[in-house]
């Protein structure tokens, strides 16, 4: 059985030739994509038994995100195909180096993904592993998306640790109610990742202390502060007695020159989903993190190869001053 199980809609990215406006790039190349996919990918490159649950259209591009994804060794077993319904695709631009931004433009609206629910996503699918990461995309694509989210995350006897990556993306959200839902889900899970500008954009939340105020269930909680590293929050929720008090392990990221931002979240969730299911040291999960993140920083996919263990493992090792 797969030590992790990553649920969530992936879709072929086209990535721009060349810099500029989407109106403007005259030809993409193919890709992948895909938050929770993009996680799997990195855990199983980095030796861990990797699931990925989802549903693709019984088409080309379907074709090409079962096959593409299995071959980072992620177990695609669990992947249904729905002839009815497209597989989701979006492009993408270059990185702007002025404003830091780039141009989405998804066409995902009714793809087979959107479809998934408590219907048609069996849990023996889901929960029969040690992590099952979820994030808040799939909250984002329908309401039967939502409702499967809201059904893993009830409180059940013997249920994998449960992983929450807020992934905000404002663009999806066509209800306003992006805000409520995504921290409804997250005060449901285990370990829960958030970004401090997307907290700032989906709550109005400002500051690790006060998003760990808003946020007080998930026994592990890591606020990623960009370039400047994570801010985790962690109790043992085993202690006996009150709930224990939080160590705060504030742990900078390395400094590289970024060539896109894109999959750089996933990639942290993976280093520290990794070293999590290793059992090092909070410090080291997000050392690990900030290693895989750094990897997908300086390639303009989503995903990229992640360093080979023992290599990470010697990075993670270095004194204080070498990490900033
Ligand atoms: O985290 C990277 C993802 O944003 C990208 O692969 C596309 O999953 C995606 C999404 O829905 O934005």
């Amino acid at each position: 059985t797969a030590d992790v199980v990553c649920l969530g809609e992936s879709m072929v990215t086209f990535l721009p030739s060349q810099p500029g406006r989407l109106a403007d790039v005259p030809t993409f190349g193919r890709g992948i994509g895909g938050a929770e996919s993009n996680v799997a990918c990195a855990l199983a490159a980095a030796g861990h038994p990797a699931k990925w649950v989802s549903r693709v259209g019984a088409d080309g591009f379907g074709d090409h995100l079962v096959d593409a994804v299995g071959r980072y060794g992620v177990d695609t077993s669990a992947v249904r195909r729905d002839p009815d319904r497209p597989t989701g695709i979006y492009f993408r631009t270059a990185t702007d180096r002025a404003t830091d931004t780039h141009e989405v433009a998804y066409y995902r609206a009714g793809s087979a993904a959107s479809a998934m629910s408590p219907h048609n996503v069996p849990h023996e699918d889901l929960l029969a592993c040690r992590i099952l990461h979820l994030s808040g995309i799939t909250a984002a694509l329908s309401g039967d998306c939502r409702a499967l989210l809201h059904d893993l995350t009830a409180p059940r006897d013997g249920r994998p640790l449960l992983s929450f990556d807020v992934n905000h993306r404002p663009g999806l959200w066509r209800d306003g109610a992006a805000g409520d839902v995504l921290l409804g889900l997250a005060r449901r899970c285990d370990l829960v990742f958030v970004g401090e500008d997307e907290a700032e954009e989906a709550w109005g939340v400002r500051g690790t202390t006060a998003i760990r105020a808003a946020l007080p269930e998930p026994a592990v909680l890591v606020v990623k502060r960009g370039s400047e590293g994570a801010t985790v929050f962690s109790r043992d929720p085993t202690a006996p007695g009150a709930p224990a008090a939080d160590t705060v392990t504030d742990v900078p990221a390395l400094r590289v020159d970024v060539v896109a931002p894109v999959g750089a979240g996933d990639a942290f969730a993976a280093g520290f989903l990794s070293a999590t299911l290793r059992g090092l040291p909070v410090r080291d999960r997000a050392r690990h993190g900030h290693l895989m993140a750094a990897a997908v920083l300086t390639v303009p996919g989503d995903l990229t190869d992640p360093p080979a263990r023992a290599h990470a493992d010697r990075l993670a090792a270095l004194d204080d001053a070498a990490w900033g």
